[in-house]
């Protein structure tokens, strides 16, 4: 598939994902989420990519979902095509992916981001769920993964107020991995996919499995699911493989089996 809204590069195991509606400060519509569901399935089912970044401009990760695009729609329309349900998809990916923000991360934008697996910022970065400026609300799972991220009173705020919360807040709250200067952002953040790329690729599923599992299960049933992932585990060879490797005290050589 040919894209008109994303650009897709594979740099060596790891593939970098562009938002490129730069007249719309990358505005989140139904092209860019279907050109993103392709391209995060193709990233998945292809075996010799490992970790997956996806990020936007200097200015805007994305400035939301596009005004333009709901502004005339009606609650029929909307509740006929499952309007943007298709982000689901993209929140199916099994392998790891970051999000790497520079600018504004808004609505959408913010919501998209918070879909990773984590967020690397750039100092420029800037959050925030303003929708309730546009008489609406969070639609992209905002309410909630922000709510999990950041705790309810930093997350109501933002919500009631539409505020933009800065990339420093954004670590010291939580909704952050690390924040980096704007320059070194794409650098930095594909740095860390290749050391993400560099793993068991078994493993990496699993651990991703097992963080998303904390959002979903009880403690008690999310410490045996661990349990039953990790046993699963030592059916793997690359167990076999990276146990010996730390042995014989050289780096693993993973088949992914
Ligand atoms: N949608 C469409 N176009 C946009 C959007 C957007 N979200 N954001 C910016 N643009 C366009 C502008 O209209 C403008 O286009 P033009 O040049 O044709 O007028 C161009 O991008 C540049 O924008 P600005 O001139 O406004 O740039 P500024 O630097 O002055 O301001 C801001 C930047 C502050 C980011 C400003 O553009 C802004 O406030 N944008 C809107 C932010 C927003 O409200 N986002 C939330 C959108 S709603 C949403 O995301 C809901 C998600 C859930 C959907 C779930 C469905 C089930």
């Amino acid at each position: 598939m040919s894209y008109e809204t994303i650009l897709v590069e594979q740099k060596g195991a790891v593939t970098l994902v562009t938002l490129n509606r730069p007249q719309a400060l990358n505005a989140l519509n139904t092209s860019v989420l279907k050109e993103l569901i392709d391209a995060f399935a193709a990233y998945d089912a292809d075996d010799s990519q490992r970790c997956l970044v996806l990020t936007g401009s200097e200015k805007a990760f994305a400035a939301g979902a596009d005004i333009k695009e709901m502004q005339a729609q009606g609650f029929a329309e909307m509740y006929a095509s499952n309007f943007f349900a298709g982000w689901e998809q993209v929140t199916r990916t099994r392998k790891p992916w970051i999000a790497a923000v520079a600018g504004f991360a808004l609505g959408g934008g913010c919501e998209v981001a918070m879909m990773a697996d984590f967020i690397i910022a750039a100092d420029t970065a800037k959050f925030g769920q303003p929708e309730i400026k546009l008489g609406v609300t969070p639609g992209m799972g905002g309410s909630q993964r922000l709510t999990w991220a950041i705790g309810k009173a930093k997350a109501m705020e933002m919500c009631l107020t539409g505020r933009m919360m800065g990339a420093e807040e954004a670590e010291r709250s939580g909704l952050v991995a690390r924040v980096v200067p704007a320059a070194d952002l794409i650098d930095e953040a594909l740095k860390t996919a290749e050391t993400i790329a560099g793993m068991a690729p078994l493993a990496a599923i699993a651990n991703k499995e097992m963080v998303n599992a904390a959002f979903e299960m009880g403690l008690a049933q999310g410490i045996n699911f661990e349990r039953r992932l990790f046993h699963g585990l030592f059916g793997s060879a690359d167990q076999k493989e990276g146990m010996a490797a730390f042995v014989e005290k050289r780096p693993g050589n993973w088949t992914g089996k």
